[in-house]
């Protein structure tokens, strides 16, 4: 057997967890001769803990034959001792007359506590994913809090709002999901996030041949842009098994590589690829190799999709602006 690798959850009480934890526990992430260690980061209030307790039976009354350890931590240091992976779920929501600005600062104190904690505690090469929101703006605090681990260790999570499109666009061309290869999300996992079907394939041939232009522009965009609040309407409370499922996802194969000639949306630290700026943290379409994800580059955009990626770039830079004395 390996040795365990030590995972971290964060907002390890919450719904999205309660669906992620025991898919890691399980195997589905690291593979079935991966022993884990899971370690549980929740916010020191009596009722949160004590729903981590109850989380932290059932993972025991499973009887996971992989999971050979369970942390449970308040401290975010501790929570990262030598983490190889870390899924940062746990943000602060929203509440009744919160205004965005006090949203996004609440939550860039959380992100620049962990970026500290993982710079001093995490295994040099571990792979972060953002997913609690703002995430995209989340995972810049994070990362520019930990100078000394690589850029390249952060990540947040678009592979939602992907797997949707996925989802949507096998409906329409009557396909299986099997089917359909690089379609992109770029920018922020907001409502300006852009849904891109431009180099998108299904079964090898281009998607816009075979849908007509009016159902991607008029219905499939704002659907995928809105399908958070679709399922809140519907479920009465946000996306937890299908978020928990995309965060497998996007781990999965930023460890063990995409299939050839195949995207993945995922938002990463700017270079400066297709004139974004440099720094934010952007989702662009990407290949995993080696543990290593890659921005795919000179891709042709039409006038129509820059005016697009402009419009969520311009919303990250003010989610930026918004929190620059958080910024060190
Ligand atoms: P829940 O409110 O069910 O759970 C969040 C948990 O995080 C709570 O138990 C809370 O106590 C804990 N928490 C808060 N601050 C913390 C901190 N500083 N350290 C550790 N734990 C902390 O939310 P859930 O439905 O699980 O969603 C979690 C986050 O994911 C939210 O921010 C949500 O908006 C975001 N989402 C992101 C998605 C994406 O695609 N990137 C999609 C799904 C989801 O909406």
């Amino acid at each position: 057997m390996n040795k365990p690798a030590r995972v971290a959850v964060t907002g390890a009480a919450g719904q999205i967890s309660y669906s992620l934890l025991f898919r890691i526990a399980s195997g589905q992430l690291l593979g079935k001769d991966q022993p884990v260690i899971l370690s549980l980061l929740e916010v020191n209030v009596e009722a949160a803990l004590r729903a981590l307790d109850g989380v932290v039976m059932e993972l025991a009354d499973c009887a996971f034959p992989l999971l050979v350890g369970v942390e449970k931590h308040t401290d975010a240091q501790a929570c990262f001792d030598a983490v190889d992976y870390a899924f940062l779920v746990g943000a602060r929501p929203r509440k009744a007359g919160m205004e965005r600005k006090d949203l996004l600062e609440a939550n860039a104190q959380i992100f620049s506590v962990q970026g500290k904690a993982l710079d001093a505690a995490a295994s040099r090469s571990v792979k972060v994913v953002v997913v609690g929101n703002p995430a995209n703006t989340n995972c810049m605090i994070a990362q520019r809090n930990a100078p000394s681990l690589a850029p390249e260790c952060f990540s947040a999570m678009t592979r939602l709002d992907h797997n949707r499109a996925a989802a949507q666009l096998a409906a329409r061309a009557g396909a299986e999901v099997k089917d359909i290869a690089n379609i992109i999300i770029w920018g922020n996992h907001s409502s300006t996030q852009f849904p891109d079907l431009a180099h998108a394939t299904v079964s090898g041939r281009p998607a816009l041949d075979l849908i007509d232009s009016d159902w991607y522009e008029v219905e499939m965009i704002p659907a995928v842009q809105q399908r958070g609040a679709a399922i809140i309407s519907a479920r009465g409370s946000s996306s937890a098994a299908s978020a928990a499922s995309a965060a497998i996802d996007h781990m999965h194969d930023w460890i063990f590589g995409t299939a050839a000639d195949r995207y993945v949306s995922m938002a990463v630290v700017s270079q400066g690829e297709y004139e974004i700026e440099k720094g934010l943290v952007y989702s662009y379409p990407c290949t995993c190799q080696d543990g290593k994800y890659q921005v795919v580059e000179r891709l042709k955009t039409s006038d129509f999709a820059r005016t697009k990626m402009k419009e969520t770039e311009d919303e990250l830079k003010q989610e930026r602006d918004g929190v620059a004395s958080l910024l060190p």
